[in-house]
């Protein structure tokens, strides 16, 4: 019997939210991709798999801080030295648009055992007798692949394709991420293979027979809110059958939350619903959201913000989305928080883009100083 282990979309190095870990300082969502790395790699340790297939996106960027490339480097290290091999290509965010910026994996090119596909074609390892074929995110996948398709003459051994991208297919649903440079590529004609582990697509999926999203390692937006988080084991039994079971990691808590609908409650009841919801959901640790709909924009100006805020103090996010009731049209609003008439201003001089011929500088400290002296004028009076 063989054994691999089959995961992808870990973007170890994200962060988000402004919620510090408190044992190391860092970023709490940072951590929690480095948590959930580690996990993986003590599991497949007692494990031991013949192979460990990393689909793309290991990294969330194309320059990872020195922390994240530190500790990746410390994990690859840990199945190297256990004797495990790890096959990585590079997905759409580790890869650089410009080949001269040069890819971190190259860095790991030199660890025994691990195996890194970045250089934009397509590559065949060969670890006993199980082929990888690799295709990293490429400026022509369709063409990589046809080159796949001719090095898997499928006689012998295991031959697995890895490959990050959209996959297209007869009577197969969407699996776009909506990225600018997201890869597409057709699967139809790959069906001389073994088994396709892919990556890119967030949600563990069975695509084929053959065929498996492992799916990301944490939760990295509201579209996963409901997904199970993990990696998959394939096993190959001796009469060529084939199991692939799902095996769930732990991950942060998140919930988005069931929306309020404020149609047809007065503002007491808006009040009161904003509250309970927020407690019934005990926030601590998680990240949060909460619709808030069709809200009078009276109301939201008379909400106890400060009373919000220490509510939600313990998760890691809390986000409540503002849709406003205006006569009859609605409007949202992302980051409801309104500051003081200096702070707003300020931003809007940093956000808006006015004409090549206005000195931003200028306007900026032309308004600063109307204000001051409008302030003094006011507290003259
Ligand atoms: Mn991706």
């Amino acid at each position: 019997m063989k054994k691999i282990f089959h995961l992808a979309d870990t973007h170890i190095g994200y962060s988000a939210y402004r919620k510090i870990d408190e044992v190391t300082g860092l970023n709490q969502r940072e951590v929690d991709t480095y948590e959930t790395f580690k996990q993986f790699v003590d599991y497949a340790l007692n494990e031991k798999p013949d192979v460990i297939l990393h689909a793309g996106d290991l990294f969330d960027s194309v320059r990872p801080t020195n922390r994240a490339i530190s500790f990746v480097l410390g994990q690859l290290i840990r199945l190297s030295d256990a004797g495990i091999p790890f096959v990585v290509i590079s997905g759409n965010h580790e890869t650089p648009r410009l080949k001269e910026t040069g890819s971190v994996f190259s860095l790991f090119e030199h660890i025994p055992e691990v195996y890194v596909v970045y250089e934009n074609k397509y590559e065949l390892i060969e670890i006993d007798d199980t082929k990888v074929h690799a295709i990293p995110h490429c400026d022509d996948i369709e063409g990589e692949k046809k080159k796949m398709r001719l090095n898997n003459d499928n006689n012998d051994g295991f031959n697995v394709a890895l490959l990050h991208a959209s996959v297209l297919g007869a009577g197969l649903p969407i699996f776009m991420m909506g990225e600018f440079n997201e890869q597409v590529v057709n699967i139809d004609d790959l069906t001389n293979f073994d088994y396709l582990a892919l990556g890119h697509f967030h949600g563990c999926t069975k695509v084929r027979e053959n065929a498996y999203y492992a799916g990301s390692t944490e939760k990295f937006s509201f579209n996963e809110v409901n997904d199970k988080k993990g990696f998959l084991e394939v096993r190959f039994g001796e009469d060529g059958g084939r199991e692939v079971i799902f095996h769930e990691l732990r991950t942060r808590g998140m919930e988005d939350l069931e929306p309020i609908v404020c149609s047809s409650l007065d503002e007491h009841e808006i009040k009161s619903a904003i509250k309970n919801r927020i407690q019934e959901c005990n926030p601590q640790n998680k990240v949060v959201r909460l619709k808030v709909q069709d809200i009078p924009m009276h109301v939201y100006h008379s909400l106890d913000f400060d009373d919000m805020k220490r509510l939600t103090r313990s998760a890691v996010h809390f986000e409540i989305k503002y849709e406003f009731r205006r006569d009859n049209e609605s409007f949202s609003a992302e980051h409801p928080a309104f500051h003081s008439l200096h702070t707003e201003f300020l931003r809007f001089i940093r956000k808006y883009t006015i004409g090549a011929h206005i000195d931003k500088a200028r306007l900026k400290g032309l308004g600063l100083r109307y204000m001051q002296e409008w302030e003094m004028d006011s507290e003259e009076e």
